[in-house]
């Protein structure tokens, strides 16, 4: 049987984290919408050129991912009952420290009982966006509409007052990018969200380039010189991808989300393994693009 860890006991993991690789490396946190695809991003390792493992340090529970893999829209629908039941499902299989996507928070009501319910499951961490609620999917071409940050601001002072441990990370995510808002704009954003006392910042772009959220990055490092803190700075580079750790490294990101890349590939290989069955009239071609069912009993620890 496979074993997660205990809510206590994961909760921490993530500030420990940042401890330990504060200004030498980043925090790798891969998407999971299920058990499954946690157990692949957890598992999953490669031997570094320095002769190293390399593993993935943490999960996001995607907004996306998790409620495309029910087959609905990126819009807040679900409610957090079907969020926990994702949650769930992670905290009972991989023993990593878990950032959950919390969208918008929703109303003020819903956001208290988000942040207490996550807390109370074992997520180490929290991200709320700036979006109005129901928030779009950032990386929808359409027009997206922001709080004002002084409204979002009450929102975090909430979260954060809700949170009974400090090592639940409460993180605020900036979508001025998303909603064509300048650098300045997302600076001030930031500024606003830092006096809250929030433990990290999300900068988010749908750019095909780093450029915006590195102007961001320099901005932001000023702020925390002048407001004398140390807020760590993550980012999520679908959109930009061609970016390599070593530049977020570089530019000072502590964080790095891979967002949606299990789901996409699964969707890919089920998409032709169905079409495969279809043109064959049987399903011997449709074995080879998949992994094996031996591999598969083995990864769910199958009883014998
Ligand atoms: C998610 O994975 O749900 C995210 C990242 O919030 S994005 O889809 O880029 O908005
Ligand atoms: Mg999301």
């Amino acid at each position: 049987m496979k074993r997660g860890i205990l809510p206590e006991q994961r909760r921490s993991q993530l500030k420990k984290l940042l401890t330990e690789k504060s200004g030498k490396s980043i925090i790798r946190l891969i998407e999971a919408h299920s058990g499954l695809s946690a157990l692949i991003g957890s598992n999953a390792k490669v031997q570094a050129t320095d002769g190293s493992t390399k593993t993935f340090d943490g999960i996001w529970l995607s907004g996306l991912t998790d409620t495309a893999s029910q087959g609905v829209p990126d819009r807040e629908i679900l409610g957090i009952a079907a969020k926990l039941n994702t949650l769930d499902q992670i905290t009972a299989v991989s023993d990593r420290p878990i950032i959950v996507d919390g969208d918008s928070g929703g109303t003020m009501v819903q956001l208290e009982y988000t942040v207490a319910a996550l807390e109370r499951h074992g997520a180490s961490g929290v991200v709320f966006e700036d979006q109005i609620y129901p928030k779009q999917n950032s990386l929808i071409e359409c027009e997206h509409f922001l709080e004002k940050p002084e409204n979002f601001a009450k929102k975090l002072h909430l979260a954060l007052s809700t949170r009974r441990s400090s090592d639940f990370m409460i993180f605020a995510r900036i979508e001025s990018f998303i909603a064509n808002e300048t650098v300045a704009q997302s600076l001030e954003r930031a500024k606003i969200y830092l006096q809250t006392g929030v433990d990290g910042i999300v900068i988010h772009s749908r750019a095909r380039s780093p450029e915006e959220v590195f102007e961001f990055s320099k901005g932001y490092q000023v702020l925390l010189k002048e407001s004398r803190k140390q807020v760590p700075l993550v980012c999520i580079p679908t959109s930009y991808g061609a970016v390599k750790e070593s530049e977020l490294i570089e530019r000072n990101f502590q964080f790095v989300i891979y967002a949606n890349f299990l789901l996409r590939a699964a969707a890919r290989a089920m998409g032709e393994a169905a079409q495969s069955i279809l043109s064959e009239g049987r399903c011997q071609e449709a074995s080879q693009l998949g992994i094996s069912l031996q591999d598969l009993f083995q990864l769910i620890d199958e009883p014998k």
